[in-house]
């Protein structure tokens, strides 16, 4: 199936929430000035895979940027928390230039970059699988998958004959810039139309993070329950689409689609939906029509 993919190139105008407000780490930046970077080719037309590969990301301190911080009346407390904040903001500033360097990098080599975040299990790679199945044939289409251990979404996404690499977090529950940028090293961006990057299931740190893409894919499963972007209205506030997932199971799960519909206009006035379901097949012309619109 052929599928083209206009050129007009990613757009930053979203509506904005109106009550829950994105981290300003989440703040997202203009296009820039191109910057040169590394442009290997990819390894051959066949499944770029690289099992567990990348840098040892274990050495990092799980999920530091998102500790809570506790007020107490205690002294050692309250000389101890100042710090934590401290490390937060370094760690989200030096993420947010990583991040804005990516954007700058994926603009000049005309390659539009499409996120998916979700709970585990929400269904991401299927939705990837199906997706990269009717694109990868005639799009110049690629993925990258988040995971803290095993191979098994990017062999799934690999089947699509598409390229694709697996980037293991080992102990991180979000993927960060910088491990994109190291995913990327020997990719030749420019031989590229649209990049995915599935995150790691997780419905609280990936809102932190940007990975400099220009569109951010929030999802929910119907067997979640509706209440989810009540519960977590920080990662919807750092999407730009809010897709169903699973909408064949919606009347056995009990699932009431109105309802969730309406969680999520209210944590997220204006927000885009779009129900699918990877399964029948439903749903995924309106997606594949929102990417060629970017
Ligand atoms: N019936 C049905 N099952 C689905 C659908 N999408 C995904 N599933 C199933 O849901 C389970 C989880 O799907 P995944 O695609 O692995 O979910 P994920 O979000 O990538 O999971 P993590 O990467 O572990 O966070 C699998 O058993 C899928 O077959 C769907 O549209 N319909
Ligand atoms: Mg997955």
């Amino acid at each position: 199936m052929s599928t083209p993919i206009d050129e007009r190139g990613p757009q930053r105008g979203r509506p904005r929430a109106r009550r829950f407000r994105a981290p300003s780490a989440y703040a997202r930046t203009g296009m820039g000035t191109p910057e040169p970077h590394a442009s290997a080719a990819l390894a051959g037309a066949a499944p770029a895979l690289l099992a567990g590969g990348g840098p040892p990301y274990g050495s990092l301190r799980p999920c530091a940027p998102t500790l809570p911080t506790v007020q107490t009346a205690r002294p050692l407390r309250s000389t101890i928390t100042p710090r934590i904040i401290e490390v937060r903001r370094n760690i989200l500033k030096d993420n947010d230039l990583r991040a804005r360097a990516l954007r700058q990098r994926f603009a000049a080599a005309g390659v539009r970059v499409v996120s998916l975040v979700s709970s585990p299990g929400s269904g991401k790679t299927a939705l990837l699988e199906a997706l990269l199945t009717r694109l990868a044939p005639a799009a110049r289409v690629a993925a990258l998958v988040g995971d803290l251990a095993t191979d098994h979404d990017a062999r799934r996404l690999a089947r699509s004959g598409a390229p694709v690499r697996q980037i293991n977090t080992d102990t991180l529950c979000h993927l960060e810039a910088r491990m994109i940028e190291t995913a990327l090293l020997d990719w030749d961006l420019a031989a590229l139309d649209l990049l995915f990057i599935e995150n790691v299931g997780n419905l609280v740190c990936p809102s932190s993070y940007d990975l400099g893409e220009a569109r951010r894919w929030v999802l929910s499963s119907v067997t979640e329950g509706e209440d989810k972007p009540l519960k977590y209205p920080t990662i919807y506030n750092s999407a730009d689409l809010a897709v169903i997932t699973k909408c064949d199971l919606a009347e056995a799960a009990g699932c009431d689609l109105e309802l969730l519909h309406a969680n999520i206009e209210a944590v997220r006035p204006g927000m885009p939906v779009i129900a699918c379901s990877a399964s029948t097949g439903a749903g995924l012309d309106e997606l594949l029509a929102n990417l060629r619109g970017m």
